[in-house]
């Protein structure tokens, strides 16, 4: 398989996540496919200026690896998980992007600008009560969050299904180490399987972490066919599937439509909400037992 299904339309790669915001290098707030756009699109902006910035969060990125570009450069932004791509071996930077996929999630996750900050204070520009308005300013989506960068795909953007199990059960088991809180686990990317969620065992390692208090964010797929499924672990009721959005260049979502690459199907899927399973106790985690 190969790591290179981004989820959300717009043309925002790695190298925006610049500390000059230049549209020449790809970050232009008045494109309706920026960034900038597109956490107003999701309503990221009205949770930043409610204080819900992702500060004290941590996200697992299972990915090609994080590159420290400008952005994601602050220290202690990625905490560095294990290498367990096919690069690793020899390798004197274990855990670096040598392939792209893996730093353009992470800047989309949490990147921030080096002068960009959550205070409005001052900001004449900023579009509402939070500093993150600012468009002047790339930020992600969650631009305090930490990244936990577990590498996985190589210079080539290959890896195998077993390699990204064994990271899912890596952040499974360390989510609540001391130091860590990792609430959240991305996989901008999925499989073919044919087989039942119920005996996957991608499905079932995604489960795991859903039941140690992780949210799992998994991309829906982009083959674009209606008859066909969504992507494994996506296809799983216990995770967040996440598809394409054509923003119809309005920021208005009342005209958005599913793109033609996208995924559309959802017949695998049995539940309308989510499973209530109970939580596993010690790791500090909410009471899953109520929720809806
Ligand atoms: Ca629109």
């Amino acid at each position: 398989m190969a790591l290179a299904a981004a989820a959300l339309v717009g043309p925002v790669g790695a190298g925006s996540a610049s500390a000059a915001v230049v549209p020449g290098l790809g970050y232009d707030p008045a494109d309706v496919g920026s960034l900038s756009a597109i956490s107003q699109i999701v309503g990221a902006r009205a949770a930043w200026a409610q204080g819900y910035t992702g500060a004290g969060v941590d996200v697992a990125v299972i990915d090609t690896g994080v590159t420290p570009v400008p952005g994601l450069a602050t220290t202690g932004k990625i905490v560095t998980g294990p290498d367990l791509s096919f690069d690793a071996p020899g390798a004197t930077t274990p855990g670096l992007d040598a392939f792209g996929h893996g730093t353009f999630m992470a800047s989309l996750i949490a990147g921030k600008d080096a002068g960009a900050t959550s205070s409005a204070t001052g900001c004449g520009i900023c579009l509402n009560a939070s500093g993150y308005s600012d468009t002047t300013k790339f930020v992600g989506i969650a631009p305090d969050a930490r990244i936990v960068n577990v590498k996985v795909g190589a210079a080539d953007g290959a890896t195998d299904v077993t390699q990204v199990i064994a990271a899912v059960d890596w952040v499974t088991q360390h989510a609540h180490d001391p130091g860590m809180n990792i609430r959240v686990l991305n996989l901008s990317y999925g499989t073919a399987s044919t087989q039942a969620y119920t005996s996957d065992p991608l499905a079932q390692a995604v489960e795991q972490a859903w039941k140690h208090g992780i949210v799992v964010v998994a991309a829906a797929g982009n083959d674009g066919k209606s008859s066909k499924n969504l992507a494994d672990p996506a296809f799983d009721p216990y995770v967040i599937a996440v598809g394409g959005d054509d923003p119809n260049a309005t920021l208005a979502t009342g005209d958005d439509t599913v793109p033609t690459f996208a995924e559309h199907g959802n017949s695998k899927r049995p539940w309308t909400s989510p499973p209530r399973p109970p939580m596993s106790s010690g790791c500090g985690c909410p009471d899953r037992s109520s929720t809806p």
